[in-house]
């Protein structure tokens, strides 16, 4: 009885002196992961995945809660980024938008008509332009994994359909980020006001607030046509994608192999997601503006044409934000989507 005790005591010893076990004991029993939405948007879905296939890929080592409504910042989604370096959050998939404030270069993703299809988000986000961000970011004490997509942020309102910049004038609009929302709003005429998305579903559901601008998996989703928002268009003025980051002592304090499984489950994570944000909005499977449609909203698609005086209204502002973020990135970023293939 007593040599088995020993046995067992050794064993213990042993296990506790292995490398892999010494980390594990320092390992949180809770990483935080932040983001603004939860399920059902493809947003929310992605961070449930993460967390599944972290889970999964580390045998339970690494376990993630999600934190959406960006709770750990009371909502304030402009925060977030703030609170990730200072270590408030562990983790976070972020919008480009709502990072911008504090990392001026994310503005790139905002500036009106650069982006004029999905492949030109690609061009960016899986290109040099995109490894430059990256590079960027890991000095500001995160370690970015993986790009995903939040998607075009299309432009609804509940007074009257918009085909031209005169039909944008002195609508009160919801937006949120950098001023470079508030400045392109007030060149097309409108009026922008800026709001979390907590503050904004209020805001449009009493008309404080006309009209806002959001991905068709999140206007869908949120039911925005229920509170009013009927008048919907297509113009792909802007698309931000999410970005999957880890803060850099939480990453430091994980042993190389769940690194590389944290790593591996982001990557595939965002895969993933950018397939369901761009589901049933194309041509080719037009199921979700279908359901909008039917939801009693009337779609306004421009043509390219169409889109040239916006494009020509907010010019200046696409010009000086391009000193802002940075000419040479600026001009990659064009480059890179004259180029896609
Ligand atoms: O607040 C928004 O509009 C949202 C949900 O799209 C972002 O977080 C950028």
């Amino acid at each position: 009885m007593k040599s088995v005790k020993a046995l067992f005591a050794g064993l213990a010893l042993a296990a506790l002196m292995l490398p892999g076990a010494a980390m594990a004991a320092d390992y949180k029993a809770e990483y935080k992961l932040s983001t603004v939405l939860g399920k059902p948007f493809p947003w929310g879905v992605s961070g449930d995945r993460w967390a599944e296939l972290v889970k999964e890929k580390t045998n339970g080592r690494i376990n993630i809660k999600m934190y959406p409504g960006t709770s750990l910042v009371n909502g304030d989604q402009t925060k977030e980024f703030t609170a990730l370096r200072q270590g408030v959050i562990d983790l976070a998939i972020g919008s480009t938008i709502n990072w911008s404030p504090q990392v001026k270069e994310l503005n790139l993703f905002s500036m009106p008509f650069l982006m004029p299809d999905e492949k030109a988000i690609d061009a960016l986000t899986q290109g040099t332009v995109g490894a430059k961000l990256f590079e960027l970011l890991a000095t500001k004490d995160v370690v970015p994994l993986a790009w995903g997509e939040n998607g075009y942020r299309e432009i609804s309102n509940s007074k009257r359909p918009i085909r031209t910049p005169d039909d944008l004038k002195g609508l009160k609009i919801r937006v949120v980020g950098s001023p470079l929302f508030l400045e392109t709003y007030t060149a097309l005429g409108a009026n922008p006001t800026q709001m979390s998305w907590a503050d904004a579903q209020p805001a449009l559901s009493t008309g404080a607030v006309d009209g806002q601008e959001n991905p068709l998996a999140i206007f869908y989703a949120a039911k925005l046509p229920s509170l009013g928002q009927k008048n919907l268009t297509l113009w792909g003025y802007v698309a931000d994608p999410l970005i999957f980051v880890v803060n850099k002592d939480v990453w430091a304090s994980w042993s190389k192999e769940d690194q590389e499984a944290v790593r591996a489950a982001a990557v595939q994570a965002a895969k993933e997601e950018v397939a369901i944000a761009r589901k049933g909005i194309t041509a080719a499977d037009d199921s979700l503006l279908k359901e909008i449609q039917a939801q009693g909203v009337e779609v306004v698609k421009l043509s390219d044409a169409e889109k040239a005086p916006f494009k020509k209204a907010t010019q200046a502002v696409y010009d000086k934000w391009a000193k802002t973020i940075g000419p040479d990135l600026v001009k990659e970023a064009e480059t890179a989507i004259a180029n896609r293939k």
